[in-house]
């Protein structure tokens, strides 16, 4: 079942190369089926251009492996990620530990050109691989006391060169509302381009929360627990004044020590554009409803 927001194809019953030809096709007839009135088409059917798999796999955050962008894509390729599990945990009708390919033979695999916005300024377009979070949690039969996920990535010392380091409480942590965490935008991403995730980019399976900034997006998961409860977050924790535990793309609401309300996106080499960032991400349509009646500037 395709959302209108994405274009979902069986990345099993198609080329990386072909998948991208149909998914332009799909793309042209859906802004062509919206017409080009006044305001032209939405965001959702823009037809956004992927980054390559160089920009996608060399430039990353993944402080575990080291703080410089190529840090992640030099270290992380000695991270074991098979055999791997996720235990899920917490509120949840079936606690335990959920071996990953388990998982994947139970899910649907789509793919998602999104948008992905750093809090620090850049952003990219990655076609992801991946399965709705809501399904892995429905394995696990949510309970109705149930308001919040935590996140927590793998913590290894002996293949984390990075984590020696005191830049944040290792295990990296993470968490959403448990509305958030169930929006069908919100994704495991299992691979890139059609392939296996590469390390550096969180293998084998990573949050994307596309209207939010990118830290939200915790690599390599191990753990989900279920809770009442609002979880600590790393950068939250790091910088409470700086980091807040919602953490939405916003352009009117400043980095306290940079604006928010222009992006360089990635991949444009010496022109390297500039462009003005997108309430939530470009997602407002979908998601501005999930914050109806907050204030932005103090739920940030
Ligand atoms: N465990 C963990 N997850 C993480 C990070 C990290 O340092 N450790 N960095 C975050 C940040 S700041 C960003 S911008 C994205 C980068 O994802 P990418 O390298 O796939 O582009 O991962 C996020 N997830
Ligand atoms: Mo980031």
């Amino acid at each position: 079942m395709a959302h209108r927001w994405t274009n979902t194809l069986r990345d099993k019953d198609v080329t990386p190369e072909a998948a991208f030809l149909n998914r332009r096709q799909l793309i042209a007839g859906a802004a062509a089926g919206v017409g080009l009135g006044l305001g032209g088409a939405p965001a959702w059917a823009e037809a956004l251009t992927p980054n390559s798999w160089e920009d996608i796999t060399r430039y990353n955050n993944y402080y575990e492996f080291g703080t410089d962008k190529g840090d992640p894509a030099r270290n992380a390729r000695i991270l074991t990620v098979s055999p791997w599990s996720v235990t899920i945990d917490g509120l949840v009708d079936r606690p335990g530990a959920y071996d990953f390919d388990e998982i994947m033979a139970k899910m649907t695999i789509e793919e998602r050109l999104y948008r992905f916005r750093c809090v620090e300024a850049w952003s990219m377009v990655v076609p992801w691989n991946g399965f709705e979070l809501a399904d892995l949690l429905d394995l696990a039969g949510v309970q109705s006391a149930a308001k919040y996920v935590a996140f927590e990535t793998v913590l290894r010392p002996d293949e984390m060169p990075g984590v020696r380091y005191p830049v944040l409480d290792w295990p990296y942590v993470e968490g959403l509302r448990l509305d958030e965490a169930l929006h069908p935008l919100t994704i495991m991403a299992t691979g890139i381009y059609g392939r296996d995730i590469p390390n550096q980019n969180g293998a084998p399976l990573r949050l994307v929360v596309p209207w939010k900034y990118g830290f939200k997006s915790i690599k390599s998961v191990v753990r989900i627990t279920l809770t009442d409860k609002e979880p600590p977050t790393s950068w939250n924790k790091a910088n409470p004044r700086e980091y807040g535990f919602y953490s939405n793309v916003n352009p009117e609401v400043n980095h306290p020590r940079w604006s928010q309300a222009t992006e360089r996106q990635i991949g444009g080499g010496l022109f390297s554009a500039r462009v003005p960032t997108l309430m939530f991400n470009g997602y407002a349509e979908e998601v501005a409803g999930l914050y109806a009646g907050m204030d932005l500037k103090k739920n940030f």
